[in-house]
């Protein structure tokens, strides 16, 4: 049996409208390669769209669109769309044409940026003229960079057209609900038709649009992603049937978020004290939905003006002022950016290969026959490339995998606050250290490129073994042989004692 390594981007078999079914494939092969051409070249280098894409190319967002049409009890207007972006974060508001100069220059100083979002800090399509505007200049401009869009669905319908006229392939509907009864206790209101209208009718009528604007995307070919905001108690079990509904109307992926509410943010859902769900809570729904369709698991709720690989935010190197200082040559840029392109997709082909190399089945151990082992989390260090390449201290989150005698699965991130800076935080470095390991939970080895003396035996007191041997190796292939070494050690034998199984 081979050991597989199963990414959000791995199902077998796509669905009529492109959307794809969850089955594993071979940890040797291209994540992608089951799908058709047409969409193997939408997705390959869309770091939403492909967990593995995720770990090499990046992704910007222009804040150019202020105004909303409806109303989400967890969004307060004072901050960016919290339909995808982190609550409680404000991004400066550009114009198109500060937008495009923006996306020039961190496209050509960021070769590996190569999609270009607009997700706020209203609702895209709420403000049509400046959304579509900056599309069409980046469309002419820009032809290299793919355009995505993230909406709430209400304006959707009316503006399809437009939006494929201007080459935007991937469009994400944010989708809580299919029940105007549960719609009524998210959005207390929605603009519709010159009217504010209230509860089930508004919710009705939101659900209506969305469900007809993510038809129309599918018959037209575009790549629709489906954000649903998890929400404990109010749609947590209905968003099973979300997941059937789009998936049965041709959506490419699902991302099921979890809700942030903080009494802070002056949202609705924070000043009532509604809470988010917990990281097992999400990662089961993520798994019940899974069994429907193909699950986003690497979503960072970015903000409306993120810049850079998704986790990172590079956003303060790109203020209009700096940019006003930098000379681009855009064609040349291009340029770059085709070379810095290839030699990622050498590097993804050759990481790929030497996966299929090293994912050997348990039982073949030494030819010893293994008693059935376990499934473990680990937590995984890194800053991109795919690779274990961070300090543990330097880390901002950590990339958790499942493995198991068959499997080397992603199945989240954790954010985590930076307590190494080597600056004058020391003081609170043992309480920050603290928090990380409690954000560890229920992992039990995390694999850093270096970890420092105070930490590691933190960690192994916490029983979570670190371990810093397998720097700068693909991350799939080092946890798959981390969890080879423990199983060898008999520590994840069904039954192993919790001594043995926490020995380092
Ligand atoms: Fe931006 Fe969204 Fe396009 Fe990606 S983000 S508009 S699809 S380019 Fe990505 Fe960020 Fe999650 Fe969005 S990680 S919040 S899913
Ligand atoms: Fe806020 Fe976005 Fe909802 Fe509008 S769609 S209310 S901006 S979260």
């Amino acid at each position: 049996m081979e050991l597989k390594v199963l990414g959000q981007d791995t199902p077998a078999a796509p669905s009529p409208g492109g959307g794809c079914a969850s089955s594993g494939c071979g940890g040797n092969s291209d994540h992608l390669a089951h799908l058709p051409e047409a969409i193997r070249e939408k997705v390959h280098n869309h770091p939403c769209y492909s967990e593995e894409a995720h770990h090499h190319y990046a992704r910007m967002h222009v804040a150019v669109a202020p105004a909303c049409n409806i109303q989400c009890h967890y969004c307060n207007r004072k901050y960016d769309c919290a339909n995808e972006s982190r609550p409680g974060v404000v991004s400066e508001l550009l114009t198109p044409d500060q937008a495009v100069t923006k996306v020039m220059a961190v496209a050509a100083s960021i070769p590996q940026m190569t999609v270009l979002g607009i997700a706020g800090p209203g609702d895209p399509l709420a403000n049509p003229e400046r959304t579509l505007s900056t599309f069409r200049q980046l469309s002419e401009k820009a032809p290299d960079i793919k355009l995505c869009v993230s909406t709430n669905g209400l304006a959707l319908p009316a503006l399809v057209d437009e939006l494929c006229q201007h080459n935007i392939d991937h469009v994400t509907i944010t989708i809580n609900c299919v029940d105007p009864e549960v719609g009524a206790q998210i959005y207390p209101w929605v603009f519709w038709n010159n009217r504010r209208i209230r509860g089930v009718e508004g919710a009705k009528i939101l659900i209506e649009q969305q469900q007809k604007g993510l038809e129309m995307l599918v018959e037209r070919g575009v790549l629709v992603k489906v954000n649903s905001v998890m929400i404990p108690g109010v749609n947590e079990e209905h968003l099973k049937e979300v997941s059937e509904v789009v998936k049965a109307k041709g959506a490419f992926l699902h991302n099921v978020m979890p809700l942030i509410a903080e009494a802070e943010h002056g949202t609705f859902y924070g000043i009532m004290g509604q809470r988010g769900p917990t990281h097992a809570e999400l990662q089961a729904l993520q798994d019940e939905c899974a069994g429907d369709m193909n699950m986003m698991r690497h979503c960072r709720q970015c903000r409306a003006d993120a810049v850079g690989l998704l986790g990172e935010d590079r956003g303060d190197e790109f203020t209009m002022d700096k940019i006003a200082e930098m000379e681009i040559d855009y064609g040349k840029a291009m340029e770059t950016r085709k070379q810095v392109h290839e030699a990622i997709e050498a590097d993804r082909e050759a990481q790929r290969q030497r996966a299929g190399q090293c994912f050997v089945s348990l039982t073949e151990l030494g030819g010893v026959a293994r008693k059935e082992t376990r499934p473990m989390l680990m937590a995984v260090a890194t800053e991109g490339h795919g690779l274990i390449n961070q300090h543990f201290g330097h880390a901002r989150e950590f990339l958790i995998y499942e493995a198991s005698a068959t499997d080397v699965r992603f199945i989240g991130h954790r954010k985590v606050d930076l307590y190494c800076s080597g600056g004058d935080t020391c003081g609170d470095a043992e309480t920050a250290l603290q928090k990380t390991i409690r954000t560890l939970e229920g992992c039990e080895a995390v694999l850093c490129s270096k970890i420092g003396f105070e930490p590691w035996g933190m960690l192994e007191e916490a029983g979570i073994m670190p371990n810093g041997e397998h720097a700068m190796e693909p991350i799939e292939e080092a946890v798959a042989a981390v969890y080879r070494e423990m199983a060898k050690d008999g520590r994840l034998d069904a039954q192993a004692p919790e001594t043995l199984r926490m020995r380092a």
